[in-house]
């Protein structure tokens, strides 16, 4: 008895995913990045899901939708991955089949370490490397706030051009920055204080412009 219960309740699930799936388009997102960059923070703004100050390791979440000037988005179930270093050998795995790749990286850090700095390029080697064509990659640069609260005079602007200027700093000979493809749309490039809400919508609904 418990196993037929139990064979109807997945029979129904998968039925049901894909009726989901051929009612809407559903896309796959990974959000992929540095420790502590705000990545989780991130996801909930987007599904609405209440944020907890934790590290996380791979945490499943469930299908969602987002509401954009631009319609309504259908995201389908996925993971949110912690930004350790463990992760970095399954990078090609979680890309693949994944309509958008978000990258999430602390700018103050960047900008003014040179050691997270490295690790950051490293990284976005790999994005570089694994992406493919028909996939949308979305750079985050978290930490606006802390980074304005640094120094004197800063804003977006500034930290646009001070990361830009790190990124297209002339090639030495043992370094090329091919990963700096994915800073040359400002369509897909991003600074943002990941603590107010509306910092997520707004980069959904830059990338859902038509
Ligand atoms: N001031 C500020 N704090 C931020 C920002 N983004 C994230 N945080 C904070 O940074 C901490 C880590 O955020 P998470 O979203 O949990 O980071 P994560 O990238 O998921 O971290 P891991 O799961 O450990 O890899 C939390 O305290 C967030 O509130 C930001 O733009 N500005
Ligand atoms: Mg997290």
């Amino acid at each position: 008895m418990l196993e037929k219960m139990v064979f109807t309740t997945i029979l129904f699930s998968v039925i049901g995913d894909k009726l989901r799936r051929l009612i809407h388009d559903y896309q796959k997102i990974v959000v992929l990045g540095m420790p502590s960059a705000g990545k989780t923070r991130f996801l909930c703004h987007l599904n609405g899901n209440e944020y907890v100050d934790q590290t996380t390791a791979s945490d499943e979440f469930k299908y969602f939708s987002i509401d954009t000037p631009n319609g309504k988005i259908y995201v389908d179930d996925g993971r949110d991955i912690g930004g350790t270093e463990y992760y970095l050998s399954r990078y090609k795995e979680f890309m693949t089949d994944a309509d958008m790749v978000f990258f999430v990286f602390n700018i103050n850090d960047y900008i003014s370490d040179t050691d997270y700095q490295r690790k950051v390029n490293a990284r976005l080697d790999l994005i570089n490397a694994f992406r493919c064509a028909t996939q949308k990659c979305c750079i985050i640069g978290s930490h606006l706030d802390v980074y304005v609260k640094n120094g004197q005079n800063r804003s977006s602007a500034t930290a646009f051009h001070d990361i830009n200027s790190i990124v297209y700093e002339k090639d030495k000979e043992y370094y090329t920055k091919e990963f700096r493809e994915l800073f040359k749309d400002n369509e897909t490039f991003f600074v943002m204080d990941l603590t107010k809400k509306d910092s997520a919508l707004k980069i959904i609904e830059r990338l859902t412009k038509q």
